[in-house]
């Protein structure tokens, strides 16, 4: 096996520090930049491999999302744009934590194990985000793939969604859209444009929305993506990169957990003007408010969900489609949303362990899958059937107007979605497109249910894994006692709940609680944080 002593040698120019163990996590390995040269290189070996063993283009991104411009990581992308099958996470974890003197006998490992053709042709579709690492790690990535003899095509400064989009397409032959970013921002405005063109009292004032960009990638491809928008939507992009650092004080991490505007907003907002906050990669958004008596009124990933999916219904009841809609949420949804999704809509809502893989994974489920964590990732998925029968819908000539109108909605709006994967600029988009067809005030939005007042708190603790959940992550199993001990103090608040989980991105355990009163679930979360020690 030539190719892998080749390989084996090649890693020396990209040595592992020894003793160093990194695991392939939740979204992918993530820890700071100078620990993840060795890591890049082997996961453009591992993302060949995949290639070869799937017949198809595999994606790597670098980034590391929300995360301190210091950091970065890698996410591994499967050929219908969903993150990498977990046993092939397993892969990653082991060829990343080999010592040199092992690392080709890894290679083999999985080679054997997966019966790969090596002489197979093989596609990597490479991109990255703004960081200063980021395109030196990127080229390790890029060394990886060519000495194992892959393709590789390096799209250079892209979303994490965009270039999910873009492995997608390719190995959808087309039929997704075309794998370029002129390709992806045509996809996107055309429907945008089809959309809006039923947009009530459209003024000025209504296609002006404030955008954060976190001062990352999302900035840079929001200003690409404004040419072709032909001033439907009249972006004011702040944050954008120019004199502010990655995520500091800004993006949809910083206003989701802070529960308040990003740095810089108030310069450009007049009160009650609608912002919203893209992360550090643009897959997540949150949108927000600063109300008339100085109040901030935030719209997480749950008012997004319940915005979306209350739109589908009524346009699924209007073309008389008889298709099951869902919403997936996770642990971290607010307790308001899925009791109005569930009480007052009528929709199925399911909740998985955080993470989008999860999520994605549940809502593919259903004929149509809304799914968002809180902290605003996430998109809809539609089956194969929900799609063939809107498309039969629209080109039947036997349809009444009204029918034909809503099937036409549906079938642009599936085209303003990027069901690879969360995707902030288009998930904009289809909510720009929504609050416009609806003829709704950011407001009216946000008065559809009111959040129950909620804390996130972060924990050190020698070792995270002793506490392992049940129950998509909402009870805990071990320690013994930590969950009756959180039991005990839910009980002392009104409409209360907590819970504690490990995260799966970082070394620390997570609180959250929700009560009737911010002051309640403030002392709440404290109080569960200090029963996990
Ligand atoms: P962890 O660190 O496992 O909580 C965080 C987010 C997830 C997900 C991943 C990947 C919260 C509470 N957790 O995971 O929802 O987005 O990062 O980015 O927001
Ligand atoms: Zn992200």
């Amino acid at each position: 096996m030539d190719q892998l002593e080749k390989a084996s040698q090649k890693s020396m120019l990209h040595p592992k520090p020894k003793g160093l163990m990194l695991q392939y996590g939740t979204a992918g390995f993530r820890t700071t930049a100078k620990h993840l040269d060795h890591v890049m290189f082997r996961m453009g070996l591992l993302a060949t491999l995949r290639s070869r063993k799937t017949k198809s283009t595999i994606g790597v991104m670098v980034t590391a999302s929300h995360n301190p411009e210091e950091d970065n990581g890698l996410k591994l992308i499967d050929p219908m744009g969903e993150m990498v099958t977990p046993s092939w996470e397993g892969y990653a974890t082991q060829l990343a934590n080999a010592e040199q003197e092992v690392l080709c006998s890894a290679l083999k490992d999985i080679i054997e194990k997966e019966t790969i053709n090596m002489s197979e042709t093989a596609s990597v579709f490479v991109g990255r985000d703004t960081r200063p690492s980021s395109q030196r790690l990127s080229q390790a990535v890029l060394d990886g793939v060519s000495c194992l003899g892959g393709q590789i095509q390096d799209y250079g400064l892209v979303t994490t969604p965009q270039l999910h989009y873009m492995v997608r397409c390719r190995n959808t032959h087309g039929c997704y859209g075309t794998d370029t970013l002129q390709g992806y921002y045509q996809k996107l405005s055309q429907a945008f444009i089809e959309l809006t063109k039923n947009a009530r009292n459209h003024t000025d004032d209504q296609k002006r929305l404030l955008v954060d960009g976190a001062n990352g990638i999302g900035a840079l491809k929001v200003r690409e993506l404004e040419a072709c928008l032909q001033s439907e939507l009249q972006m004011v992009l702040f944050n954008d990169g120019s004199n502010g650092k990655l995520n500091y004080l800004c993006g949809a991490d910083y206003v989701k957990v802070q529960q308040k505007p990003p740095q810089g907003q108030l310069e450009y907002s007049p009160w009650c003007e609608r912002c919203c906050s893209f992360d550090g990669d643009a897959d997540r958004i949150v949108y927000y408010y600063n109300d008339s008596d100085g109040s901030f009124h935030l719209l997480d990933g749950d008012k997004i969900a319940t915005l979306i999916s209350t739109y589908l219904k009524e346009l699924l009841t209007q073309a008389g489609l008889n298709l099951q809609i869902a919403v997936v949420q996770t642990a971290y949804a607010n307790g308001s949303s899925t009791q109005y999704l569930e009480d007052i809509m009528k929709v199925t809502v399911s909740c998985t362990k955080t993470g989008v893989k999860h999520l994605h994974h549940a809502a593919q489920k259903f004929d149509i899958g809304v799914y968002f964590e809180a902290n605003g990732h996430g998109t809809a998925l539609f089956s194969e059937k929900a799609e063939k029968e809107i498309q039969q819908l629209v080109k039947d000539p036997n349809v009444s107007d009204e029918k034909k109108h809503a099937a036409k909605l549906l079938e642009n709006t599936i085209n303003l979605i990027n069901q690879a994967t969360g995707d902030a600029i288009s998930d904009m988009l289809v909510i720009e497109a929504v609050l416009a067809i609806r003829g709704m005030t950011v407001q009216e939005w946000d008065s559809i249910y009111t959040d129950l007042p909620n804390r996130q708190l972060t924990v050190k603790v020698a070792d995270r894994r002793m506490i392992d959940t049940a129950d998509a992550e909402r009870r805990a199993v071990t320690p013994a006692g930590l969950q009756d001990s959180i039991d005990a103090l839910v009980k002392k608040y009104t409409k209360a709940r907590a819970f504690v989980r490990p995260s799966g991105t970082e070394d620390l355990v997570r609180v959250y609680a929700e009560a009737e009163t911010q002051e309640s679930a403030d002392v709440l979360a404290h109080e569960v944080s200090l029963a996990v020690y």
